[in-house]
């Protein structure tokens, strides 16, 4: 490539046919997409979670009101499919103040973009099975992409069904820190199911201190590229996995209001479009398919 311009001006025309392609498959699948809400009276707490290097959830007082900015959107999920009944996603902005020093890993972006989706009475296979048929189906739109052919790169060719491992599993072979090592020595994305995370996602009745969910993480070094899972659905069940985390219950009152009249039983999940188009222009940063930068430790210029 004659310059770095040129560069990022070509990952960005591929981050619109990922766009395309995102928007064309959820529609396809009967989905309905909904516009994104970017500030809440609660959002996603992320964790409690020690691998988690968010320094706080953004905060806006608005005339008398507290609000935060969205980590991301589960929350409001599970109320929009109850309200709704049906499939639902969104293309959802998140911010997450990540520490200065995630800039090192090269996939941490202190604002990005997700496609949020959440599916009534599915369980993780059937979300699985979606996520496989997406990346099998943007191969086939991204085969005659123009800007990856000006980058001089290869469409990946993504081969379904993805293997499956469990975390237990990675941790044996690779270590606690197993995700980059093991995305090394993958050629095609995989599944890692079974994290302990969030109060939202479904602790296995049928194994306690096991749970229902699930991250993707794509081959070559290049890491996550989703998380999902099952969700707690029952209220007595989401007090009591807040009440574990310590959560401070006010901050949740309208969730929890909500949950008290019921969820339907969910399972969905969310991926990062900057770091999928990353994947597929193999570039070394995530930030390097923003135009306006968001890399956590780099000064914003604009
Ligand atoms: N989108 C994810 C999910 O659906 C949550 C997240 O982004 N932390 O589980």
């Amino acid at each position: 490539m004659d310059s770095g311009y040129d560069k990022l001006a070509h990952s960005l025309e591929v981050g619109s046919d990922v766009i395309k392609a995102t928007v064309d498959f959820f529609h396809d699948e009967g989905f309905i997409e909904l516009l994104p809400v970017m500030l809440g009276k609660s959002t996603d707490p992320l964790g409690p979670d020690p691998g988690s290097s968010v320094i706080k959830t953004a905060e806006v007082e608005y005339l008398g009101m507290q609000l935060r900015l969205m980590n991301s959107m589960i929350l409001h999920k599970q109320v929009a499919v109850k309200k709704l009944g049906g499939k639902i996603w969104i293309l959802s902005p998140n911010v997450r103040l990540e520490k200065g020093e995630r800039k090192a890993t090269g996939k941490h972006l202190f604002e990005f973009t997700q496609a949020d989706f959440e599916i009534p009475n599915a369980k993780k296979e059937d979300v699985m099975r979606f996520v496989e048929r997406y990346y099998v189906n943007l191969s086939r739109k991204l085969k005659k992409s123009e800007a990856l052919a000006k980058l001089g790169i290869e469409p990946f060719k993504f081969k379904r069904p993805f293997k499956v491992y469990t975390t237990h599993e990675l941790e044996a072979k690779y270590g606690a820190d197993w995700e980059i090592p093991a995305s090394k020595d993958a050629k095609q994305p995989f599944w890692a199911l079974c994290h302990k995370r969030e109060f939202y996602d479904k602790e296995d009745p049928a194994e306690p201190g096991h749970y229902l969910n699930y991250d993707l993480i794509y081959p070559l070094g290049f890491g996550e590229a989703l998380s999902g899972g099952e969700r707690e659905n029952e209220y007595s069940r989401i007090i009591s996995r807040m009440g574990k985390d310590r959560l401070a219950m006010d901050v949740y009152k309208a969730y929890l209001g909500e949950a008290e009249k019921g969820f339907l039983p969910t399972a969905g999940g969310g991926f990062g479009i900057e770091r999928l188009v990353r994947f597929l222009t193999k570039e070394e940063h995530v930030g390097n398919v923003q135009l306006f930068r968001r890399v956590p430790g780099e000064e914003i210029t604009i």
